[in-house]
């Protein structure tokens, strides 16, 4: 961890850092630290070499169907809790998609909140191609980025989307040469750790209830979670700093 951010790195270059149980308990426990731990106010998810993540490792996955073990248990018992912690832990996450996303994979960069991808990322929704639905919260988190009829056409055609299609659609947040993504990635991720982490936290409890609430529900939650950032130390000070016309500090308390 440096300067408030954990960096979390997937590591099996060699398998395009696919997913076994061991890699998948490993980034669960990695979240859960960042998520519980004070001192982290931003964090990053990346991959090494030149891949961001290859889904699930097929071939941990055809062992599994030769020994009849259930295919829904890895999605239950390892994917789900990593999407839903992803999505609903009080701080950031930053993904800096190296090269190809794909099924599972896509579905991790799309749970985070911010994406910067190489000019050599691409995105491929896999999971048609080896006869299987969406699954990691694709379904949900897709559709949100890019609305319904784009997320079906990705999903049913599985057609691979390149980093330039991928900011044209909003996949993205930007896009940036290979060398650069993981700086460009830092930097974003390092501007929010110094950022009011309350107030994030907030934003994104905001966001996904407005996505499943009606509006009168979502104003209700808004005023709640206002009077929250309203009694902390961040607000009061930048309220400060911008009378005295000064940049405010945000200390995430
Ligand atoms: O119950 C459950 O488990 C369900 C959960 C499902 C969730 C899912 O994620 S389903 C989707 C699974 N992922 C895929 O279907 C993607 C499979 N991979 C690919 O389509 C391609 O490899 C890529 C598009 C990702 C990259 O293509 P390319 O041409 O750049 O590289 P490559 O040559 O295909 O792969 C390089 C190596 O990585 C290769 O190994 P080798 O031959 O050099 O020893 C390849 O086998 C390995 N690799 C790539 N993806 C996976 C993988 N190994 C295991 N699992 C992978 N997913």
């Amino acid at each position: 961890m440096t300067d408030a951010v954990a960096t979390i790195t997937l590591d099996r270059p060699e398998a395009m850092n696919s997913l076994t149980a061991e890699v998948k308990v490993a980034l669960l426990a990695a979240l859960r630290r960042a998520a519980s731990d004070q001192q982290v106010r931003a964090v990053l998810l990346t991959g090494s070499g030149r891949a961001f993540c290859a889904g699930q490792d097929l071939h941990e996955h055809a062992a599994n169907l030769e020994a009849g073990r259930g295919l829904a248990d890895t999605v239950r018992a390892h994917y789900n809790p990593i999407v839903e912690l992803l999505t609903t832990m009080d701080k950031p996450v930053v993904a800096a998609i190296n090269g190809v996303a794909a099924g599972a994979g896509a579905s991790l960069a799309f749970a985070c909140d911010l994406r910067v991808a190489s000019e050599k990322a691409k995105f491929a929704l896999a999971f048609a191609g080896i006869g299987l639905a969406p699954d990691s919260g694709a379904s949900w988190t897709l559709q949100r980025l890019v609305g319904l009829g784009r997320a079906s056409e990705l999903m049913l055609l599985g057609e691979p989307v390149d980093a330039a299609r991928a900011l044209e659609l909003g996949l993205v947040t930007r896009v940036v040469p290979a060398d650069e993504v993981l700086k460009t990635a830092a930097e974003l991720a390092r501007r929010l750790a110094d950022g009011p982490t309350r107030a994030f936290a907030a934003t994104k409890q905001a966001l996904a209830y407005a996505a499943t609430h009606a509006l009168p529900e979502a104003l209700i939650l808004e005023a709640d979670l206002q009077d929250e950032c309203v009694a902390t130390r961040d607000h009061l000070d930048a309220t400060t700093s911008f009378l005295a016309k000064e940049r405010p500090v945000f200390t995430g308390r």
